[in-house]
């Protein structure tokens, strides 16, 4: 794996369980960063209830305010971007706050986000209020599998596994003012805010500083159109929403075949029959990950 982290110790942390926790913000930052994301979403504005959903900034139908957020979150984060992680620069920042009873989200891995899939992207989980039990839970070396291209709707390659992921899973502790940095193919989860206040969270995501920034978007089965995701992208394009449907003005860089599209299912009944044939308690992660193959 290509240097992802300065730090040679935590390098070497991320690329067998991929992720380290790392403190980032100051108390300082923190606080005013937890702020002024409560004044772009003012008490009321957030609906609690069982079942309730997260907000997550990206569908956020306000285009001025997705941009707001941006605008927060670079500046703050590119510092520690340079320190943490010497190759790579700011790509894009979103916030998300589970209102109590809200359900989180559950197994995913988080899209392919640049046009070369041996890049990593790495994602900073930051949380603004203290998650307590209800943090970011994770399967350790589950980068290593190949992962759910979810744009614009997931498949659901992990529903099936949800109680051997939850048993396979550890939920990470952290401090205030810490976050997670995690290889955006790891499998993870959010946890069920079960507390009576807000939970909120900023994610920053960083990719190589060579790195060719894409929107993967489905065109069939194990297809995909590479979009052009340069500039602002995904703050001019509510993908979550209307705009998840192919626009004219859109760039497309070519199609792409994705080669694992089916292959995480089989691998992981296979490891899971193993185990249960075996009794190991434990397999060694296979490295799955494959380039797709360029179609023009
Ligand atoms: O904040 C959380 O609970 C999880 C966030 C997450 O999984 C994501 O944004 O991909």
């Amino acid at each position: 794996m290509r240097r992802v982290l300065g730090d040679p110790a935590g390098q070497g942390e991320f690329e067998s369980q991929g992720y380290v926790t790392v403190p980032v913000l100051s108390p300082t930052e923190l606080n005013d960063l937890l702020n002024a994301v409560q004044n772009l979403h003012p008490e009321g504005d957030v609906r609690s209830g069982d079942g309730s959903s997260v907000v997550f900034s990206p569908a956020d139908p306000s285009t001025a305010r997705r941009r707001q957020m941006q605008q927060l979150l670079q500046p703050l984060f590119e510092p520690h971007i340079r320190r943490l992680l010497p190759d790579f620069r700011f790509f894009s920042g979103i916030y998300l706050i589970k209102p109590p009873g809200s359900t989180g989200f559950g197994w995913h891995t988080d899209w392919q986000l640049t046009a070369d899939w041996s890049d990593v992207s790495v994602r900073i989980w930051l949380p603004l209020t203290d998650p307590g039990s209800q943090t970011l839970r994770v399967v350790d070396g589950s980068h290593r599998f190949a992962r759910e291209m979810g744009a614009p709707v997931p498949v659901g390659f992990f529903a099936p596994f949800t109680d051997e992921l939850d048993r396979r899973s550890r939920g990470l502790a952290i401090n205030p003012g810490e976050a997670v940095l995690f290889d955006s193919g790891l499998v993870h989860r959010s946890v069920a805010n079960q507390s009576s206040r807000a939970m909120v969270a900023v994610q920053v995501t960083a990719i190589p500083a060579d790195a060719t920034p894409v929107f993967c978007l489905r065109a069939g089965d194990a297809r995909y159109e590479l979009i052009d995701a340069s500039g602002e992208f995904w703050i001019d394009n509510n993908f979550l929403g209307p705009d998840a449907e192919r626009q004219p003005h859109w760039r497309g860089l070519g199609f792409v075949e994705d080669p694992d599209q089916h292959s995480w299912e089989r691998e992981f009944r296979l490891l899971f029959d193993v185990e249960e044939r075996t009794g190991r308690g434990r397999t060694r992660w296979r490295s799955l990950r494959r380039h797709p193959s360029t179609t023009g």
